[in-house]
């Protein structure tokens, strides 16, 4: 390490515990799910080799409120490996694992008492680490129980005069870019001037795809894809080197293809010709072990019953997953992605009303909290 370089890993939504398609291993684990947990598992592979100053994970370490057994076991495991390393890690909260009841307990507790590895989830918190005898200053600002806990924490959050190096870390949706939206109810908005406040350092959890949004504000994306809407970003962590000048290095993360064939246009096609347009399209591709979503727009309804899918399912065989959508018109129809785990009451609450079209969405997730709490206390 350079005498005045400071040198750290940036990575976020790790999502453990995530798990899609129905593909088990020959260990009875969703393929999936294990995907989830060998990227995450490079990427402290990762870390080991480079022996950075410090990590900072930004939120979404895990998938849900109440990880499986298996999920909290890596976790643990990895986590340990960097605390053996004596590489100081702060994680926050994201929006994932933070509960809605102050009740339900968060599971980062369980790091409270791991040597070298910071975990931020009761509120705001300032971190000082000292590095070959510089002082950073690590402002971590985790999902928040009260959104106000979180606006507040922003608002005051500020570089220290007396640090070397101020980092900022936090959570959420950077305002008035629609892209960064996940479309959770219970993200944070993030306006982009709190955050551009002389920090050396912005490290952004939250939107999947990684983005420099300025040389030194960085979404470092997720380690693996969470729906075929991140089919075409490349994987991986931010290795930040700051001195006179910032360097942010992308670092790709080994993951699994996930391809999107079409959409195709079955306008006025037999379901003969629909197979044939299909297999035009893919030429002699491998589909081997990969996710793949082909899509069919203007299928007309008495066609699409027709159509012999077993021959389509053949063309796919040696995919790990397959899947087909349709749409009658133009455009494909959107899909809203099937969580598998059941969270507490609220979470379940808010997944139900982000799933339908409904108006005032956030009166009605306000009035059902207020039940829903009031239901809880009642028991
Ligand atoms: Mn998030």
């Amino acid at each position: 390490m350079g005498g005045n370089e400071v040198r750290f890993v940036h990575l976020a939504d790790t999502h453990l515990g995530y798990s899609a398609y129905r593909k088990i291993g020959s260990d009875g684990i969703n393929l999936r799910e294990k995907d989830i947990y060998k990227a995450f598992i490079a990427a402290i592979d990762y870390i080991l080799e480079k022996k950075p100053d410090f990590v900072i994970h930004a939120g979404d370490l895990f998938d849900s409120v109440r990880p499986t057994n298996r999920a909290i076991t890596i976790a643990l495991e990895q986590l340990l490996r960097l605390s053996k390393a004596r590489i100081p890690t702060i994680i926050i909260a994201g929006n994932h694992e933070t509960p809605k009841l102050k009740e339900t307990g968060h599971i980062f507790r369980l790091f409270d008492h791991l040597d070298y590895i910071y975990p931020v989830y009761r509120g705001a918190e300032k971190i000082d680490l000292e590095v070959d005898g510089k002082k950073i200053s690590i402002h971590a600002i985790p999902h928040c129980r009260e959104k106000e806990d979180f606006s507040e924490s922003l608002k005051s959050a500020a570089p220290d005069s007396l640090s070397d190096y101020n980092i900022l870390v936090t959570h959420g949706a950077i305002q008035a870019i629609q892209v960064f939206k996940m479309n959770e109810f219970n993200e944070y908005i993030i306006p982009i001037s709190l955050i551009s406040k002389g920090f050396d350092y912005v490290a952004l959890g939250h939107y999947h795809g990684f983005t420099r949004i300025k040389n030194n504000i960085v979404y470092s994306g997720s380690t693996e894809r969470m729906s075929f809407s991140e089919s075409r970003e490349q994987k991986g962590i931010v290795d930040v080197r700051i001195s006179s000048s910032t360097i942010t290095d992308f670092i790709p993360l080994p993951t699994r293809n996930m391809i999107e064939i079409g959409p195709i246009d079955c306008k006025d096609l037999k379901p003969r010709e629909i197979i044939e347009r299909i297999k035009e399209k893919i030429g002699n591709r491998d589909f081997r072990d990969s996710i793949v979503r082909l899509s069919l727009t203007n299928v007309d309804p008495a066609i699409y019953k027709s159509i012999d899918f077993s021959s389509i399912n053949n063309i796919f065989s040696r995919a790990m997953h397959f899947e087909i959508r349709h749409s009658i018109g133009k455009e494909p129809e959107q899909i809203v992605p099937t969580d598998i785990m059941i969270a507490d009451l609220l979470t379940e609450f808010e997944k139900f009303l982000r799933r339908g079209d409904y108006k005032d969405k956030d009166i009605l997730l306000e009035i059902g909290k207020r039940y829903i709490r009031q239901a809880e206390g009642e028991e």
